[in-house]
């Protein structure tokens, strides 16, 4: 059966592919698994049939049969399992997959959200200047200790897996800060993995619902 994902129906990014359908989308292309698009408008995820999807009212969801998903990590895990090529057969280096999949939005993922509320929501705020360079620095501690614990490998744990494409995702939410190029193992991480066809075919359909032109360009 196909899966059916939601995004945005018109994502803030303009199509930088920073909104988290395309971490699942990403996903589904890895595997070889087509999937079906349900545009939704910021009031439509609020209302009540999204909400059956989404408690939070918000993407990406995924449906597949009578089985409904929120949550970006729980998604791509879901089609890791269901598919070969995103996890490792062994079971310990399965296991060490999905421990960097929980890293990535557990441990990386909070403090470069911090910066976005710190530059964006706080940003008239009386004390928004004395806490970025904090919150900017927390970022710099784990990315420091992300870039010790990747070295000189290509990936975070032998093969490509679930736990590089989310890592990868989390850490493109810091382009446009230029926190990510003072690591340059990571900014390397990041480009190898945005040079794989799935991840290629991922942005340019997400680019090509939210920058129709650019796309046909
Ligand atoms: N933990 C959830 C998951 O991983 O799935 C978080 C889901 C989430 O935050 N979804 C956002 C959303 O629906 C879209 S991705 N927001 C609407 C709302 O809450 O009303 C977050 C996002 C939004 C915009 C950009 N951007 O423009 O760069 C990047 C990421």
């Amino acid at each position: 059966m196909t899966p059916t994902i939601t995004a945005f129906e018109r994502s803030p990014d303009r199509g930088a592919g920073l909104a988290r359908d395309t971490r699942v989308r990403w996903a589904l292309e890895e595997v070889g698994q087509p999937y079906e698009v349900r545009l939704v408008s910021f009031a439509a995820m609020k209302q009540p049939a999204h909400r059956a999807v989404h408690p939070f009212g918000q993407i990406p969801t995924y449906q597949e049969g009578d089985l409904a998903l929120f949550e970006s990590g729980s998604i791509v895990f879901h089609i890791a399992e269901q598919h070969p090529g995103l996890l490792p057969a062994n079971a310990n280096a399965r296991a060490r997959a999905i421990t960097w999949m929980f890293a990535a939005v557990s441990t990386v993922e909070p403090p470069i959200l911090d910066l976005v509320t710190a530059r964006v929501l706080e940003s008239k705020e009386s004390w928004a200047a004395a806490r970025l360079p904090l919150v900017e620095d927390r970022i710099r501690g784990r990315l420091r200790d992300l870039a010790n614990g990747l070295g000189d490998a290509d990936w975070l744990d032998g093969a490509f897996s679930a736990g590089d494409l989310m890592m990868v995702h989390v850490l493109q939410r810091l382009k446009p800060s230029g926190l990510l190029l003072e690591f340059p193992v990571l900014a390397a991480y990041v480009a190898r993995a945005e040079a794989r066809p799935a991840y290629q075919r991922a942005y340019a359909a997400q680019l090509a619902v939210n920058a129709p032109a650019m796309a046909m360009a």
